[in-house]
């Protein structure tokens, strides 16, 4: 590495070199130091939110020495490296998990409990960082913790959004969105580069001359500035040193106003210019799987893109090496199609500013990435207007109809005179206006495409990628199941859980090697053992009772089972399915004698999710869900029998608290719908059962621990087509439990029925989710749940045998596949 300083001077660098806080004291001493200065505050003025501060200063300090030896470490080795695009990271709070991974919790639990402070109070002090919607950008999350925990030397780029995803108040039964401004209190996590600033422009136009050489040359210019400043997050990897970085860009003015327009006293527009710009990382968009084709969603994308390879690029030419060598030292994968014009942008910089030639070029780029598809679901797939794309990026428009003549051409050699064949796969579609049809781009520009679970991996193959397994032969696609970090999703979330399955396996390393779960099995049966494991489930329920207590206001049994289904609301993961079963269960309860009433399994049926605000249908479900709690809680004829709870503003900090807690989770989508999930490997992980349909990582989940330890319903993804075909060419009968409750609904039982007509006819109509198809199949399911779950002794084995069976949902796994078949990185070790 080169260094500015001279030889003399070294030796008192390293003298004074910056140590890690060792023991209690040294951090007790950085605590105070922090209050002191860094906070500027006293004894005399630290409350929980100081402290909270200056303990993530302390904790900061590490992750930054740690941060320095791992960078050096990566240049002086100077391997391939991968960076993973992704425009959400739902990260949730850094506190606790960076304490954990840097195995400092118990030193700073008993450091500032000598201060005069609990380190739980400290930890909910801070906000979480949600930069993500849900899965897409929750995976991205566990991922990074899971390069860094397995050594591999690699970056996150994504954007440093002011607003995360918006907050949700439960009004009159209905959601409220109101911004999530999470940068109040400045945010320790974060290290502002101020000097690392890159130009990234919009708009403007293209022209192409012949220069000295005889060589077209194209340009771009005339168009907007706007700047990218970086602001790094340090992530560290559990039990060692490796610290990788999370880059986030922000946008800021190129000049802080035209001074000209200030000058001649338009004071207000050139301030006005300037906010324009910091506009375009001001908010994450609150979709998820819905596309909505909005221009500064696609200024988002290039602002970012444009920026991450600006930087990667500049790093490559550091070493020195030919242009040919860059995917030998480079991986980017591409997380979902947001981040694609990498692909178009990579192309740009090399011939147009390079001067490399086109299919040279060509070869670096499609070497270079890979893209991962998250969903076969139509609405979500990204398509951008040719003239707004050409507006805005006029030189990336004439580059992607380059490739796509290229691509068709290369299709025409193929599969001559099969024109119905390239007008299926050109990158434009013909529609009026035009459409770029950005996975076809993703696919054309990556060298290998994979899904996110098998069933999801071989449907996008004969779906809607088909044409493409065609072209290029099936090598091409493949599938890598995702996992979950055990650092977050068990030893943080259920300590009690990760303590009592350490007592067994002797130590922690399946925090490392989730396989190692295995060694629990054994004691599926055990007495002893059982009556910890429910204990620990019990005390999680109760932790999850006392939140329930203090944000809805009402007591719940906690001996009752616990169901529960949390993610994002939306039509294919069918809350309302779950909402009409409830109301059936509320139905047959008001229709019992009280002698039948001794039979039934008490529940806690418990929702929680957002709604994009958009999404009428899915604000419905959520208010019929808060209608049917209303009426159900206050009903004395069921009492503790059934209990409906819709916990707000459902985000990661609330699912470590929840996810622990439940004895069934459901994962209930449409068949074929769901690419993978991944709160149902959360739930397993963490103790609960699924009832699930056959979809996503469902079938793998199954596969693994077993048929008997998961309640399985519904139709196949192979029947759906058929189905839905039934239901738009006949009248299907309505399933006649479900005719019951839709009589309940549209007798005024919830409220004004009025509200639900149009979720009701959804149903009864075309019925595209297969609701009422299911029904039966799911009520039946129920029901087995309710027997079991009364035989506790069967009930706690087969809990304890699914956790250890889960070893392979790890995301440890899912990286060492990516790395190994993808990426072709190797992992380095920093001491
Ligand atoms: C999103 O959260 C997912 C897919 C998408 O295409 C978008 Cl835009 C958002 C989810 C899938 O729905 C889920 O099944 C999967 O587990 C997750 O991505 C991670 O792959």
């Amino acid at each position: 590495i080169e260094a500015s300083i001279p030889s003399e001077s070294r030796q008192v660098w390293q003298k004074f070199g910056v140590k890690e806080f060792g023991g209690k004291d040294e951090f007790q001493q950085e605590f105070i130091r922090h209050v002191e200065t860094t906070l500027a505050r006293s004894i005399y003025n630290c409350d929980d939110l100081a402290a909270y501060q200056a303990a993530s200063q302390a904790i900061r300090d590490r992750l930054i020495i740690a941060w320095n030896k791992t960078q050096q470490k990566h240049t002086t080795k100077d391997q391939k490296r991968v960076y993973y695009l992704s425009l959400e990271f739902l990260m949730g709070r850094a506190m606790d998990n960076a304490m954990l991974n840097a195995g400092i919790k118990d030193i700073t639990k008993a450091g500032v409990a000598d201060l005069g402070f609990k380190i739980e109070d400290l930890l909910e002090q801070e906000p979480d960082a949600a930069l993500g919607n849900g899965g897409l950008g929750r995976l991205a999350a566990c991922f990074i913790d899971s390069i860094a925990s397995t050594n591999y030397p690699g970056w996150g780029y994504g954007l440093r959004y002011q607003y995360g995803i918006f907050k949700q108040r439960i009004v009159d039964g209905y959601q409220v969105e109101s911004p999530d401004y999470w940068l109040t209190f400045s945010n320790p996590w974060e290290i502002p580069r101020y000097e690392i600033q890159i130009d990234v422009m919009f708009y403007g136009y293209t022209r192409k001359y012949t220069n000295d050489d005889g060589k077209v040359v194209h340009v771009w210019e005339g168009g907007e500035q706007v700047q990218a400043v970086a602001y790094d997050v340090p992530v560290p990897g559990y039990g060692t040193e490796t610290t990788n970085n999370l880059r986030l860009w922000a946008s800021k003015p190129t000049r802080e106003f035209d001074f000209e327009k200030f000058n001649a006293g338009d004071y207000e527009s050139s301030v006005r210019e300037s906010q324009k710009a910091e506009t375009i990382s001001a908010v994450l968009y609150p979709n998820d799987n819905f596309y909505s084709g909005k221009e500064l969603r696609l200024k988002q994308q290039y602002f970012w893109v444009a920026a991450s390879l600006n930087d990667i690029i500049r790093r490559f030419k550091k070493t020195h090496r030919p242009w040919k060598e860059f995917p030998d030292q480079v991986a980017i994968q591409l997380n979902d199609t947001h981040p694609t014009l990498a692909v178009v942008e990579l192309q740009r910089i090399l011939v147009d500013m390079e001067g490399v030639e086109w299919d040279d070029a060509w070869k670096i780029v499609t070497n270079t990435f890979g893209y991962t598809n998250h969903t076969v679901l139509p609405e979500a797939l990204e398509k951008w207007p040719v003239p707004l794309f050409q507006n805005l990026l006029p030189r990336h428009m004439e580059i992607i109809y380059d490739i796509n003549l290229f691509f068709l051409q290369q299709v025409e050699k193929l599969f001559p005179k099969e024109r119905e064949l390239l007008a299926r796969v050109s990158i434009i579609e013909e529609s009026s206006p035009q459409q770029v049809r950005m996975a076809y781009l993703a696919i054309i520009g990556s060298h290998k495409v994979n899904g996110v679970a098998e069933l999801h991996s071989e449907l996008i193959k004969t779906t809607i990628f088909k044409d493409f397994v065609t072209i290029y032969g099936p090598d091409k696609f493949m599938n890598v199941t995702n996992g979950i970090t055990p650092r977050r999703w068990l030893h943080q979330a259920n300590p009690k859980l990760s303590d009592l399955i350490a007592s067994k396996v002797g130590s922690y390393d399946f925090l490392k090697d989730l396989n190692l779960l295995k060694k629990i099995e054994p004691f599926a049966h055990d007495p002893k053992f059982q009556d910890e494991w429910v204990a620990i489930k019990k005390f999680n329920k109760a932790r999850l009772a006392a939140h329930i207590k203090q944000y809805n206001g009402f007591d719940i049994n906690i001996d009752a089972l616990f169901d529960v289904q949390v993610k994002r609301i939306h039509e294919y993961k069918r809350q309302q399915m779950n909402i009409f079963g409830v109301i059936h269960r509320y139905l047959s309860i008001k229709a019992m004698t009280e002698k039948e009433k001794k039979e039934v399994t008490p529940r806690v049926c418990i929702f929680g999710g957002k709604s994009a605000p958009g999404y009428y249908m899915a604000k419905t479900i959520i208010k019929l869900i808060n209608a049917v709690s209303e009426v159900v809680n206050a009903d004395a004829d069921v009492g503790d029998l059934l209990k409906v709870v819709f916990i707000a503003d459902y985000n990661v900090s609330k699912a470590e608290i929840i996810i622990p807690a439940s004895d069934i989770s459901q994962h209930i989508s449409t068949a074929g719908t769901e690419a993978s999930g991944t709160s149902n490997m959360k739930f397993v992980l963490n103790g609960g059962l699924i009832l699930g349909t056959v979809d996503g990582a469902n079938i793998e989940i199954t596969r693994e621990v077993g048929e008997n330890n998961i309640f399985l319903f519904g139709h196949l993804a192979e029947s759906v087509e058929d189905l839905r075909h039934k239901h738009r060419f006949s009248k299907v009968p309505l399933d006649p439990n479900l005719e019951k409750v839709f009589e309940a609904i549209e007798s005024g039982t919830f409220g004004d029925p009025n509200i639900y007509n149009s979720l009701v006819s959804s149903v009864t109509g075309s019925d595209y989710y297969l609701v009422s198809d299911d029904f039966q199949s799911y009520l039946d399911a129920q029901k087995l749940v309710d027997q079991d779950f009364k035989n506790k002794d069967t009930w706690v084995s087969r809990s304890i045998t699914a956790v250890a069976n889960m070893g392979f949902f790890s995301s440890d796994r899912a990286i060492d596949e990516y790395a190994e078949s993808i990426w072709n990185v190797e992992p380095i070790a920093v001491e």
